[in-house]
């Protein structure tokens, strides 16, 4: 049971740090991403002679870093320490590929002593806040944290997101990934993904929090747009056969937005679970960063969400040893995972 869960702990931890390292250098590349070239990166990587330069990892781990460890270090959520974690890491090592504006909030923080951790998220994009999928990029550990109490999951996955990301799509863009983790974490490793129950699961639980009004849902962009929509798109791509990279772009996007990328994490994670004509691997794990990547524009984030929900899913003993030495972290990744577990088996007095 134990060793269960800390093998679908790692493996969540890694599959975050693995899609961001191996996604990264294919980050905003303009068009999708050629498929033989990828099949190519993977099966190099696969090959234990093969030597390249460590693939480093970028802001999404950077944040979930300091997710973890605050979690594992307080045993709960503690927004104090968290925004610190934040910003102390942004300042020793700005250079991860941060989002252009997340940064003012770590600036302002600092200015102000950390006097009010939640007023700089509020004052994001002229008070609007951001709806960026930093939220979700960064939640991976929530979901496994909480994973036995999805009220406290929402809260926390809430909570965590706001202090930077207060814009509704926003932080309920982290909430869906917290609530995706969770499911995989319970979910029989070796039994089959029922792709559909899954939707539906997160269907219902975003109907709970999201906006009943159809005016509310009109707030970004002028685009009707939420979760529950895109779950349901996402639900019928499923049922289609053979469904081309194109039309998975314009149906659910691959962009910086929470709403343009999350949703899209989640079906990469779920299309890959049956065979994809240009993937060539019978390895799941891998299969699920591939295609995430293959589908361009945010390739770090979406294949970095994906690995989190492959990982949790199938444990750290699906993911080839050969690929885990060419990202930086792994050991990091494991450390955390290893903590993270230990928090949840032991509860603070
Ligand atoms: N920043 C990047 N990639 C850019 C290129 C990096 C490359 N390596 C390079 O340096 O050349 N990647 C990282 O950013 C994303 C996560 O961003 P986060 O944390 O959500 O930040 P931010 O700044 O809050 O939002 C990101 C952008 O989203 C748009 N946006 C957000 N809210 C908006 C709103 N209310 N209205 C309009 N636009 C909004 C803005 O363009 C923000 O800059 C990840 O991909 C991570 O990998
Ligand atoms: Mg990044
Ligand atoms: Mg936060
Ligand atoms: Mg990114």
């Amino acid at each position: 049971e134990t060793a269960v869960l800390a093998n679908k702990f790692r493996g969540c931890m890694l599959g975050s740090l693995l899609g961001d390292c191996l996604g990264s250098p294919f980050e905003a590349e303009s068009g999708p991403v050629a498929k033989t070239i990828l099949q190519k990166y993977f099966d190099k990587m696969e090959d234990p002679t093969f030597k390249s330069p460590v693939k480093r990892y970028t802001d999404d781990t950077a944040m979930t870093k300091s997710v973890a460890a605050s979690l594992a270090q307080h045993g709960a959520f503690n927004e104090k320490d968290m925004a610190k974690r934040f910003a102390t890491e942004y300042f020793q090592e700005p250079r991860r590929g941060y989002g252009e504006a997340v940064t003012r909030v770590f600036r302002k923080w600092r200015e102000s002593k950390m006097e009010d951790v939640w007023k700089p998220a509020r004052e994001q994009f002229d008070g609007q806040g951001s709806a960026g999928n930093g939220s979700g990029m960064r939640i991976a550990p929530v979901g496994l944290f909480c994973y036995r109490d999805t009220d406290l999951l929402v809260e926390t996955a809430a909570k965590v997101g706001k202090l930077t990301h207060t814009h509704r799509l926003g932080y309920h863009g982290g909430i869906l990934q917290a609530l995706a983790v969770q499911l995989c974490v319970v979910q029989d490793s070796k039994a089959v993904v029922d792709t559909k129950r899954f939707c539906d699961d997160l269907i219902e639980k975003m109907s709970k929090l999201e906006p009943k009004d159809e005016d509310e849902l009109n707030s970004f962009e002028q685009e009707p747009k939420s979760y529950q929509i895109q779950l349901k798109l996402m639900q019928k791509l499923l049922q289609k056969k053979d469904v081309d990279n194109d039309e998975v772009v314009e149906v659910l996007g691959n962009n910086v937005l929470s709403i343009y990328s999350i949703p899209t994490a989640i079906y990469c994670y779920l299309r890959a679970q049956q065979p994809i004509e240009f993937i060539k691997t019978d390895n799941i794990f891998r299969r699920v960063i591939q295609y995430a990547i293959s589908l361009g524009g945010d390739t770090d984030t979406i294949a970095s969400m994906a690995g989190a929900l492959a990982g949790a899913h199938l444990g750290a003993d699906s993911i080839n040893a050969n690929i885990l030495k060419h990202c930086e972290g792994v050991d990091m990744a494991v450390s955390l995972a290893d903590e993270l577990l230990d928090a949840v088996n032991s509860p603070p007095a």
